[in-house]
């Protein structure tokens, strides 16, 4: 019926008939529309969408702006920035992993191409315990490759946290100095 009405409205105003029954709409829509009318509004925007799927994993974070060194199946990752140890250890936590901890010689040589690149020295990821030299991994596990330079350690109790000097050999030093930022994934 309204329909209808709408038909008989438009070809009275836009054709020629008036006649109602000149005009079903079954037979006369397609006329309606065929003949120039005044274009309708615009509809209201549509609904949102669904959201996407989920992207695919990116890399770590601090890799983006940094410099990367695979060694086995560990990166190594340097942003250049520097800062002491407890904030160290809680930056690569952060970017989901940790600070770097060279398990071998191989290791310890990819920390220290990192460190060149810079001419920096890193704190690395041994403490000492409550014995006076006695580090050990953060983990609280015993130390099994070591490259301490000479006459190192020697801080006593002083000097709990360990820093590798460009040259890759260690030292026993305060915690609380700026090194370079290392961390491993
Ligand atoms: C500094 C400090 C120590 C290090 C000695 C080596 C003077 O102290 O870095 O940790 O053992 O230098 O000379
Ligand atoms: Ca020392």
């Amino acid at each position: 019926m309204q329909l209808q009405m709408f038909c008989i409205l438009m070809l009275g105003a836009l054709v020629v008939t008036t006649d109602p029954d000149q005009c079903r709409c079954k037979d006369k829509v397609n006329t309606c529309v065929i003949h120039d009318g005044v274009p309708g509004v615009n509809g209201l925007p549509g609904r949102d969408g669904w959201p996407g799927p989920k992207g695919e994993k990116g890399e770590p974070a601090i890799a983006l702006k940094g410099v990367v060194n695979k060694v086995g199946n560990k990166i190594f990752t340097m942003n250049g920035k520097e800062i002491d140890f407890k904030t160290t250890v809680q930056t690569c936590q952060h970017y989901g992993g940790s600070i770097a901890t060279p398990m071998n010689e191989e290791e310890n040589e990819a920390i220290v191409d990192i460190l060149t690149l810079k001419n920096r020295y890193a704190y690395l990821g041994l403490k000492a315990g409550s014995v006076p030299g006695k580090f050990h991994y953060l983990d609280g596990s015993a130390v099994n490759y070591t490259k301490w330079y000479k006459n190192e350690p020697n801080g006593g109790g002083a000097e709990k946290c360990m820093e590798m000097y460009t040259d890759g050999t260690w030292n026993d030093k305060t915690c609380n100095q700026h090194r370079l930022i290392v961390c491993e994934f």
